[in-house]
């Protein structure tokens, strides 16, 4: 958090910012990678982060998945496999149950990990900004336009499918291992044939591909660096600020607001009266706070549960 006057520190008690909750109508919840963290997915940027090694921006773009298709299906087949192996924690039950509890609050996820969805969000109350691991489409969304949603086949195409546990290291850490060093290629732009790595190189035919036009590969349906977000989403996300005549609560769990227009919604709700509490557990993301905020550091899977109860 950048050092403001000390008359300007966010408020860290809990019993103020329940008393604001419980006056509050108009909510808007910001989610990052961090509130899955507890769930055992990977955050992007964190101590341990998956794109500490494998760096967001060049892996998760359209221009990687034209370079190396059978290398960008494998990055999202290994993270469809574990966001398939992991469980909602009590904070995506606890944001559910707040949605329930109240029609006025919405939920904006960075996260494609499906877990909002599966703790029984409301659908109308959550938008994902940046789609879904398990949505897939056509790689040609203008002459073609194929998306099939809730698509949780594990894997996708048999050529995807994790190396064997039995080949030595465990099939995340060699999987891991290998799209880094072959990652290394890509940013490099060298000839990725010259980097050895274990990974399979999956042939083009055995990827997943449109069904409906049979010509194009299908592609994850995520939302790309370069890429606009959801027009749907966007539209559904501007009409509920526009229709906030003022904005009581902000919730900005588990991100290090680095990206956007995402992180940008923050200040939108500022500038409709909110008041933000931010749960992060590093102080070091929890930027622009004011007296009239909070700051909760430490897990999201514990605190939001006790903050929202
Ligand atoms: C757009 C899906 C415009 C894929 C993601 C050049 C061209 C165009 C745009 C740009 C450009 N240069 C910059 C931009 C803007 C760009 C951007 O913001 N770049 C950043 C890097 C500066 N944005 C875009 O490109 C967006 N599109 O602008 O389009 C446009 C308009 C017209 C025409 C063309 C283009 C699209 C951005 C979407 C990218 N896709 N994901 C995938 O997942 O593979 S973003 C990705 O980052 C995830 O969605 C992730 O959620 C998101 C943000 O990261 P965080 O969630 O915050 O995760 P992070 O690891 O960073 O932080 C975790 C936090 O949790 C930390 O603070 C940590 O302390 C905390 N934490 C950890 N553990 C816990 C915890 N907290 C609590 N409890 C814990 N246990």
């Amino acid at each position: 958090m950048s050092r403001t006057k000390t008359d300007e520190m966010p408020a860290t008690d809990v019993a103020s910012f329940v008393h604001h909750l419980q006056s509050s109508k108009r909510i808007v919840a910001l989610l990052g990678a961090g509130i899955s963290a507890s769930s055992g997915l990977p955050t992007f940027r964190g101590a341990g982060g998956l794109w500490r090694t494998y760096d967001a921006t060049m892996l998760a773009t359209p221009e990687a998945f034209e370079a190396d298709p059978g290398l960008s299906w494998q990055f999202y087949s290994y993270r469809r496999h574990m966001a398939l192996n992991a469980n909602p924690n009590r904070a995506h039950l606890a944001l559910a149950e707040l949605a329930r509890r109240n029609p006025d609050f919405l939920t904006l996820s960075q996260n494609v990990d499906g877990l909002s969805p599966r703790a029984g969000h409301p659908p109308a109350q959550l938008k994902l900004l940046h789609g879904s691991l398990f949505d897939v489409k056509c790689w040609d969304q203008y002459r073609c336009g194929y998306i099939r949603r809730n698509d949780f086949t594990d894997p996708i195409v048999p050529a995807l499918g994790l190396p064997s546990e039995n080949e030595g290291l465990p099939a995340d850490a060699q999987l891991k291992e290998a799209i880094q060093k072959k990652k290394h290629a890509l940013v490099r732009g060298a000839d990725i044939s010259d980097v050895n790595v274990q990974l399979p190189s999956i042939s083009r035919e055995d990827l997943p591909h449109c069904p409906q036009c049979k010509k194009n590969l299908l592609r994850p349906g995520v939302v790309w660096f370069g890429e606009s977000l959801p027009g749907d989403v966007m539209s559904d996300v501007s009409d509920w600020f526009q229709q906030s005549e003022q904005i009581d609560l902000m919730l900005v769990i588990g991100t290090s607001s680095k990206v956007y227009p995402a992180a940008g919604y923050t200040q939108l709700a500022r500038a409709k009266g909110a008041r933000v509490a931010v749960v992060n557990m590093d102080r070091g993301d929890a930027r622009e706070l004011t007296k009239r905020d909070w700051f909760f550091e430490g897990d999201a899977a514990t605190i939001v549960p006790e903050i929202l109860k």
